[in-house]
Formats: structure tokens, C-alpha cells, sequence
């Protein structure tokens, strides 16, 4: 490649994956939004690849191309192990990409969004497509910290979805504590399933350990599975079930999963069970005391 400056194509966007010494970097054909809120730093642009990028102090939340993989697999494992998912709260999330997939379920009556950052919500409205899906009455927003927010409720929530920035991101380490996981179990009702998006198992592992160990002190059932996404960090990504008394295989509402298909372009009843099956090294980290 030349070393001169081609006009148009001198604005990169570098997200460092955690230690800094790799990560994924982006050509911005257009800035579209930035801004520093009282929690953290939004950028918005477009990429001609990816489409319209969106990053949170400066790691990619989602991009138009591939954050289908992402929202499709936190959401609708939870939503097809649970019998009949009517409440479910979303904590983070303020893109509205899991919103929109929790909306397709046709039992839900009321989705809950507890988001920390009012001007996240309000840049995914003007500048995102999956913040059209805010524009539905079964939904409402509370902009708090989910940590404090979960703790009122008791026996509430069929469904709970940790949509979280990663721990050393803003405010996201406060979804990543016993302690909430506590609150989560709690606010679930008996028959009450969570999903949580616990990073990827390849670059920080320890995260994902973490919060497998937390939340085993806590829950019963616990089960780690995995999905693609190219533009996090190794694409290998993981995330977490956890449940009173729910398998998510056992009782995986599979004609329902099969009956809804051609709305999803990621997940499909195959994944649903596939997507449990985990590789050596992830079963390793798992086992590690
Ligand atoms: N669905 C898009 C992907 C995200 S966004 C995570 C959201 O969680 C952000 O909007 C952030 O403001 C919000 N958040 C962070 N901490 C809290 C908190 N304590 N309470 C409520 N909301 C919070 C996540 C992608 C993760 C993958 C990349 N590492």
C-alpha cells in the first residue's frame, strides 16, 4: 500500500482489545455522531463495509453487519427455554438491539429497559435502526444502574437479559458482581430464566470465568454457550444461561424456535442446541478452580 494520504481514506477508528497489544481497526467514510456523557465517550459513523458502527469508550457495541449475530443469541435462548415469556427485563442494552428481538416473541406483554446512559438511548433513536424498536408500547425505559434497579424486585421477571458493556468499560463491571447476580435470582420468578453476555473466552477469559463462578454461587442451573461475532474481539463469543429450575435444552420450546425461523438471520432451533456444545479449551477455563 502507498504511504501518501489517499483524501477520504485518513480516518481510522482503532479498538484495543484488552492489554492493547492487538485488536480491530475500522475506516470511518463518515462521522455521524460523538459525544462524552457523564458515563462514557459515544461515537457513531459508517463504515463501507460494516455499515453504521456504534462504540462505547472507544469498543465496538455493534455494527449494522453482524449485530444480528449478537442480539439474536442473547436474546432468544432465553426466550425459547422459558415457557411463556411475558416480563423480561433488559439491563444495558440501550441500542434497543435486544429490545427488537425480545419484541418478535408474541407472548411478551412488557419489556423493561434499564439502561445507565439516557444519551445512548437517545443517539440509538436518531442514528440507529435498531433504536426504532423503543417506538412500541409494551416497552418502558428506566435510566439507572441495573445494579440498583434489579434489587427492588422479588419474584417479578419470567425472563432477565444482561445486554452489559464489559467490565472495565463505563459502568459495566457493576453487572459483573455476586452481588447482582444475587438481585437477578431474586427478581426472576421460580420458573424465571437469565441470559448474560459474558465476553469472549480467547482474549479475556478471566472475564467470562468470573462470572461463570459468580454466578454458579447463585443459580442452580448455569450453562456457558457460544456464537459468532466478527467485529468482537476473536469473533468467538460467549454468553451465559442460568436458571431456578429451567434447561435449556429440556425445555426448549423447539416448534415454537422452528414455527418463528425466517424472522432470524443468526439463531435457528439447531443453534439452540448446538450452541451449548462447547470446545476443550472453553470446557478447560471452565474447570479451572
Ligand atoms: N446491545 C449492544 C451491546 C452492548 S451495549 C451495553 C450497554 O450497557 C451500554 O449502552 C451501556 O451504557 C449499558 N450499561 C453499562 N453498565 C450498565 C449498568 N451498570 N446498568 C445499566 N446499563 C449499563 C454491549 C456489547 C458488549 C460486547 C462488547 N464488549
Amino acid at each position: 500500500m502507498s504511504d501518501k494520504v489517499v483524501p477520504g481514506r485518513h480516518l481510522w477508528f482503532f479498538d484495543y482489545h484488552t492489554g492493547g497489544d492487538s485488536g480491530l481497526f475500522l475506516r470511518i467514510s463518515r462521522l455521524v455522531h460523538s459525544e462524552q456523557t457523564p458515563i462514557q465517550r459515544i461515537d457513531i459513523f459508517d463504515n463501507p463495509t460494516l455499515g453504521r458502527v456504534f462504540a462505547l469508550d472507544g469498543i465496538v457495541m455493534t455494527t449494522d453487519a453482524d449485530e444480528f449475530m449478537y442480539h439474536e443469541m442473547l436474546a432468544h435462548v432465553a426466550m425459547f427455554s422459558h415457557r411463556n415469556p411475558r416480563n423480561v427485563l433488559i439491563i444495558g442494552g440501550g441500542d434497543g438491539g435486544t429490545l427488537r428481538e425480545v419484541l418478535k416473541h408474541p407472548q411478551v406483554e412488557k419489556v423493561t429497559v434499564c439502561e445507565i446512559d439516557e444519551k445512548v438511548v437517545q443517539a440509538a433513536k436518531q442514528h440507529l435502526s435498531s433504536g426504532q424498536a423503543f417506538n412500541n408500547e409494551k416497552v418502558q425505559v428506566v435510566f439507572e444502574n441495573g445494579a440498583e434497579y434489579v434489587r427492588q424486585f422479588k419474584n417479578a421477571f419470567d425472563v432477565i437479559i444482561v445486554d452489559s458493556t464489559d467490565p472495565s468499560t463505563s459502568k459495566g463491571g457493576y453487572l459483573f458482581t455476586q452481588d447482582f447476580y444475587k438481585s437477578c435470582f431474586e427478581a426472576l420468578k421460580e420458573d424465571g430464566v437469565m441470559t448474560a453476555e459474558t465476553e469472549d473466552p480467547f482474549y479475556d477469559a478471566g472475564w467470562l470465568k468470573m462470572a461463570y463462578k459468580r454466578i454458579s454461587s447463585v443459580f442452580p442451573i448455569v450453562k456457558v454457550y457460544h456464537g459468532y461475532v466478527p467485529t468482537y474481539p476473536s469473533g468467538f463469543w460467549s454468553y451465559i444461561f442460568a436458571s431456578k429450575n429451567v434447561d435449556p435444552i429440556k425445555d426448549f420450546r423447539v416448534s415454537d424456535a422452528k414455527n418463528m425461523s425466517q424472522q432470524f438471520r443468526y439463531y435457528n432451533e439447531e443453534i439452540h442446541v448446538a450452541c451449548f456444545t462447547l470446545p476443550n479449551f472453553l470446557k478447560n477455563i471452565l474447570a479451572q478452580e
